[in-house]
């Protein structure tokens, strides 16, 4: 691979692999940009993107994304700065992401609940020039932390602003967009290589905080291509993004970038709530969406009380992020009227989906298969054993639009990988004879709340700044609603109490999204320990399994 400015801290494809994928027809050595502008040219007037009452067309998104490109190029952001995106979904973070495209600038895609725990550390880590949030959202003042922020991190010189309350000196978004130039001029020639890092995605991170996922030209836009066709994708589609637009899954899987590619229309709302979401579906006659395990339960609920009859135009509910129980798999078609796509994803790269045709147990029961043939998928048993088909192991993936490395992170990267640089997923499967995945449960320190991912050791790292803890460690627990909550298992100093609550101020005091709080505290007096002296957390999954239910908010 040849040296581009983003190869720092980047693990690059094996040359062979890069070949061959180059000869399969897998990278095309296209801008994802340049691949997306097609369906532009293809239907100027058609309506690529729904926000409330703001309706634009392809022309004018590719316009409004021109004219952000412009303006951001004048603010002085060249090709491989990066810069941190928390914005809530809504049409400026699609012109956003394309203007960010155009001009080789690499979005670190933040999630909505991230607070100053993370941000400054996507600030710092990813080495950002800019961070670009809402003033205020749902009573919290990104801006505010955002100016907290470029104080502590020396890279940070913009503060680019959506909203109309924007402090002096910093930048205004909406403006950015509106903006236009007939000089283009600043947008050619740039020196953007396919192979340069289009966007980086979050881990959901299995050792403190998240780790950055490089996604190049090349693997994104083919992971866009698969996904697409997996999900019967084309131009007359209606893409419904409701899950948080900065996960892989509504981003690119095939998701909104995915819907661009085939010229679709794209429809963003701010949640998944069941009567904003339903209002949306039947109002812009929406074919396709994603959804996690816990949004489905939430919409079937909902239909199943108010008989709304409003998903007619619903074709293909994709749903992924965590394990969707057969028995509720098996409900989407009777009550939602839809057809059902298990997705089981990650942002690191490989996809598996059911496909549409298939038989109705594969559908209910399985986590599909991958989406490309260049997908390579193995089981590997507890001493590194590649299990024969039908063993229940770990799964290990290589394949074109799978990461060889996080970013700057190569301690880390040595037990993620294999000696070989496959991609240890950590989750626990069986392949069937079919090919098609089924997966058990996990094996990684990793709390999956509604499909969001939780580090049990970032929790841990918090809670030891309480004085009074000796010993504490995160494992989840089962939830009807969440699938999985936090809980800690705390042991405790002599003469020192403390309760749930206490534990969750310490951690709101460390500014960390909310998702991360405990949910459940459990005080023993002993810790199970590993013959090596590790905290034992399949004992205390054991534990909690013993108690029986205890609800969120519970100390026992
Ligand atoms: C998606 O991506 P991430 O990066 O937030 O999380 C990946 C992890 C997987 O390793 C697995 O542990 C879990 O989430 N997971 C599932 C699942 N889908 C994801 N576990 C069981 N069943 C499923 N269907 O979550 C993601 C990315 C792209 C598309 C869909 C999901």
């Amino acid at each position: 691979m040849t040296s581009t400015p983003t190869s720092a801290g980047i693990v690059p494809w094996p040359a062979d692999l890069a070949t061959q994928y180059r000869e399969l027809g897998y990278w095309t050595d296209d801008l994802m940009v340049d691949a997306l502008r097609i369906s532009a040219l293809r239907d100027p007037h058609k309506i690529a993107l729904v926000d409330g009452d703001v309706r634009l067309s392809y022309a004018q998104l590719f316009e409004r994304a021109d004219a952000l490109a412009v303006n951001l190029r004048k603010l002085g952001l060249d090709v491989d700065d990066r810069v941190v995106v928390q914005l809530p979904n809504c049409w400026e973070f699609v012109v956003l992401t394309l203007a960010c495209l155009r001009i080789g600038v690499i979005p670190v895609m933040a999630l909505p609940a991230h607070r100053r725990h993370e941000l400054e550390y996507l600030a710092e880590h990813s080495e950002a020039v800019a961070i670009i949030v809402p003033d205020v959202l749902r009573d919290f003042d990104h801006q505010e932390l955002a100016e907290v922020i470029r104080d502590v991190v020396p890279s940070v010189k913009h503060l680019i602003i959506l909203g109309s309350d924007i402090h002096e000196g910093n930048v205004d978004l909406g403006a950015l967009c509106a903006e236009y130039s007939d000089d283009l001029s600043t947008l050619e020639g740039l020196q953007i290589s396919p192979d340069d890092i289009a966007v980086f995605l979050l881990s959901g991170g299995t050792t403190g905080l998240p780790k950055l996922i490089p996604r190049s030209h090349n693997d994104y836009l083919y992971n866009l291509k698969v996904t697409a066709a997996a999900a019967n994708l084309d131009a007359e589609t209606v893409y419904l993004v409701a899950l948080p637009a900065g996960h892989n899954f509504p981003l690119a899987c095939p998701g909104f970038l995915g819907t661009f590619l085939v010229g679709g229309t794209v429809v963003m709302l701010r949640t998944p709530e069941p009567r904003k979401a339903f209002d949306a579906i039947s109002r812009e006659k929406v074919t396709h969406t994603a959804a996690v395990p816990a949004v489905v339960q939430q919409w079937i609920d909902f239909e199943v009380a108010e008989n709304t009859g409003q998903l007619g135009s619903l074709k293909v509910l994709q749903v992924g992020g965590s394990r969707l129980v057969d028995e509720l798999a098996a409900r989407v078609t009777p009550v939602l009227g839809c057809e059902l796509q298990q997705v089981f994803g990650m942002a690191e790269g490989l996809i598996n989906t059911t496909l549409s045709g298939d038989p109705e147990e594969v559908i209910i029961g399985t986590q599909g298969r991958p989406v490309s043939p260049g997908d390579e998928v193995r089981v590997v048993d507890e001493d590194g054993n590649i299990l024969p088909t039908g063993g229940r192991g770990v799964l290990h993936t290589q394949g074109p639009y799978t990461l060889r490395g996080y970013y700057r992170a190569e301690e880390h990267n040595k037990r993620a990988f294999s000696s070989d640089g496959w991609y240890i997923t950590g989750d626990i499967v069986i392949i069937r004879p079919d090919g098609n995945i089924v997966v058990e449960g996990r094996d990684k320190d990793l709390i999956n709340r509604a499909g969001e991912k939780i580090s049990g050791e970032e929790v841990e790292n918090l809670i030891y700044r309480h004085p009074g803890i000796e010993m504490v460690a995160a494992v989840a627990i089962p939830d009807a609603k969440l699938g999985e909550r936090v809980c800690v298992y705390v042991t405790l100093r002599e003469g020192v109490h403390t309760t749930l609550e206490e534990l969750r101020d310490l951690m709101k005091e460390a500014n960390v999204a909310a998702y991360k709080l405990p949910e459940v505290l459990v005080v023993t007096e002993k810790m199970p320990l590993t013959k090596v002296g590790k905290i034992d957390k399949k004992a205390l999954r054991e534990d909690l399994a013993r108690r029986g239910p205890i609800a969120p908010g519970s100390s026992v």
